[in-house]
């Protein structure tokens, strides 16, 4: 069933993915295994056909397509919780990138979380997330990155807003970023996926 539901995001037939979440759904399979181990695995695979030429920008559209339509169906699954209990998060996909298909997973999983979360977007400028922080006391601030391009940005925006509010909580995350990177950017935490992200949260409040 995960398997034909990586096919189905390959392909970019998004009425075929829906429907296969539907049925693995029904069968009783877990929301977040289908977009780990189903979804967001069959994107990977779609960005390894990018790498080697065989898809291209039009292809890989259509795929995220696919997996926006089906995460439609399972985002309410997975934001099950309170709102607001835990605290404030400024999140955003740093400047110069425009992905934000791992991003808006991330929020649903903080909302789910108890978090409030200010979902400022993507291609995100440094100030936008300071004057984020100043107007909703933000206590975590999250930094998504997917280029490499735009790796430079994400340091200046650690540094920056650690000299802004040193007492705000920086964490970062996004297929190009490592915990290595997120060590030397400074950041308070690094999260490799959406779960994790809402746990580092929920640690960073905690202290
Ligand atoms: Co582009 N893209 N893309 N892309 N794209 C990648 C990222 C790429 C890796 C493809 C490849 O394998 N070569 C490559 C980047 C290479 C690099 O720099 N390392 C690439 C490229 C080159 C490009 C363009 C430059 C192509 C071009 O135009 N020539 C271009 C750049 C546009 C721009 O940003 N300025 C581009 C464009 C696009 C589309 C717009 C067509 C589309 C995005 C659609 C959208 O987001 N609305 C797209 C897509 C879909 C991909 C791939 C195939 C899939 C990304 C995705 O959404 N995965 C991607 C291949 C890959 O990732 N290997 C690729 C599903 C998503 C759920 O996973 O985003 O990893 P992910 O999120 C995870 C974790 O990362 C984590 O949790 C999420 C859920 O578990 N996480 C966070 C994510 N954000 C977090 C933030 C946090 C914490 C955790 O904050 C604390």
């Amino acid at each position: 069933m995960l398997e034909a539901i990586r096919q189905a995001v390959i392909e970019g037939d998004a009425d075929l993915t829906v429907q296969l979440v539907e049925e693995a759904l029904e069968a009783g399979m877990d929301p977040q295994t289908i977009t780990d181990d189903g979804l967001t695995s069959g994107l990977r695979t779609v960005g390894e056909l990018f790498d080697r030429g065989e898809y291209f920008v039009p292809e890989m559209l259509i795929s995220a397509d696919a997996m926006e339509q089906a995460m439609v169906i399972i985002k309410p699954l997975l934001a099950v919780g309170g709102f607001g209990g835990a605290g404030t998060v400024v999140m955003g996909t740093i400047k110069g990138d425009l992905h934000d298909i791992g991003k808006n997973l991330v929020v649903t999983l903080l909302e789910g979380a108890g978090f409030n979360v200010i979902d400022l977007g993507v291609d995100v400028p440094i100030e936008k997330y300071i004057a984020a922080i100043e107007e909703h006391d933000a206590d975590v601030v999250g930094i998504g990155a997917l280029l490499t391009t735009v790796l430079p940005a994400m340091e200046r925006a650690v540094t920056e807003i650690k000299a802004h509010d040193p007492d705000v909580k920086v964490m970062v995350g996004g297929a190009a970023v490592t915990a290595e990177t997120g060590d030397r950017f400074g950041a308070d935490g690094y999260a490799s996926n959406a779960k994790q992200a809402a746990d580092l949260a929920l640690q960073l409040m905690a202290g």
